[in-house]
């Protein structure tokens, strides 16, 4: 039986994430952990700031965990915003979190992300292997972390592992300070106000995916077969590719009267540039079996149901 200790717990992902693996692998086994304060009666919690090398190594020893799943980051508008704490944090929590995973040899996933390519990057059909020369602080610190996580791989022997997240789309925890989260945004507003004014210009494509899908994609590629994993730490995944209007389109077939106009953010709209249309994803499909179940209509179907009942 696994026991995991999941970093950025109250986060986007982590909050779903650690849901879904206590089913799978039972709630004594997943122990949450955030900088911010936690439901302790919900399930085993440590309040911990990743940046504290010895905290994050107490706390694993403590719960006897053999896995690490490390979220905390800033996302991709938060760090341009603020670059020195990005570089801190999202570097400096990975290269602690690595440390005890080689000091108490844990399994490790962490995400990397669309946001470690750059506008030089093929933008159609991003190859899992190509140009990644990324212009924002996120994206440096996703390179890095991918390079670093291929590090401890090849020079301790630590099993790493990772994908490169599209924009995640999900109605139980909103994301903060990314660059993709108009299109979570989107469904929000359009269900209490039936208008989104998106700071994401018409035509702007990014990939995209529905979180039921982001989450089956650490458990397989957590329980892949080491063997058949080349590309180990950063793996392309994707199952949405849109624009503004193509949410605006799939939102009017449930709620016709719903309208979306614009009022571009320049920061954002840069960052949205700089990244690929649509990811290829074919080595995650060929090594572990990477298969997204959602694309625009089906997570779009869903995501108003749930938002509306919620
Ligand atoms: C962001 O927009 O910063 C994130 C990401 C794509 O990594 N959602």
């Amino acid at each position: 039986m696994k026991k995991i200790l999941v970093t950025g717990a109250r986060g986007q992902i982590g909050s779903e994430l650690v849901t879904t693996l206590r089913q799978q692998y039972g709630t004594a086994n997943i122990i949450a952990s955030d900088i911010r304060e936690g439901q302790a009666e919900e399930g085993p919690f440590e309040t911990l700031d990743v940046t504290d090398g010895k905290a994050l190594y107490d706390a694993a020893e403590k719960h006897n965990v053999d896995t690490i799943m490390h979220l905390a980051a800033l996302l991709s508008a938060k760090a341009e915003a603020n670059p020195k704490l990005a570089w801190d944090l999202n570097m400096g929590g990975l290269m602690n979190a690595l440390e005890v995973a080689r000091e108490l040899n844990l399994q490790f996933f962490t995400p990397s992300s669309i946001g470690a390519f750059g506008p030089t990057t093929p933008k159609k059909g991003t190859p899992q292997e190509t140009i990644m020369r990324p212009t924002t602080m996120y994206g440096v610190n996703k390179v890095a972390g991918e390079l670093l996580c291929d590090y401890y791989y090849y020079r301790y022997g630590v099993d790493t592992r990772g994908v490169r997240y599209p924009g995640l789309i999900s109605y139980e925890t909103p994301p903060g300070g990314g660059t993709t989260d108009y299109a979570v945004e989107i469904y929000y507003e359009a269900v209490r106000n039936r208008q989104y004014t998106s700071y994401i210009d018409a035509g702007t494509y990014m990939d995209m995916m529905y979180m039921p899908d982001a989450l089956q994609a650490i458990i397989k590629l957590m329980e892949a077969d080491p063997d058949k994993l080349v590309y180990r730490n950063a793996y392309n995944i994707s199952s949405v590719s849109a624009a503004p209007e193509d949410f605006e389109k799939a939102i009017q077939k449930h709620i016709p009267d719903f309208t979306l106009d614009y009022d571009v953010d320049p920061v954002r709209q840069r960052i949205a540039e700089s990244w690929p249309d649509n990811l290829d994803s074919t080595a995650a499909a060929k090594e572990w079996g990477f298969q997204a179940e959602y694309d625009l209509d089906k997570m779009t179907a869903d995501m108003l149901e749930k938002l509306c009942t919620k």
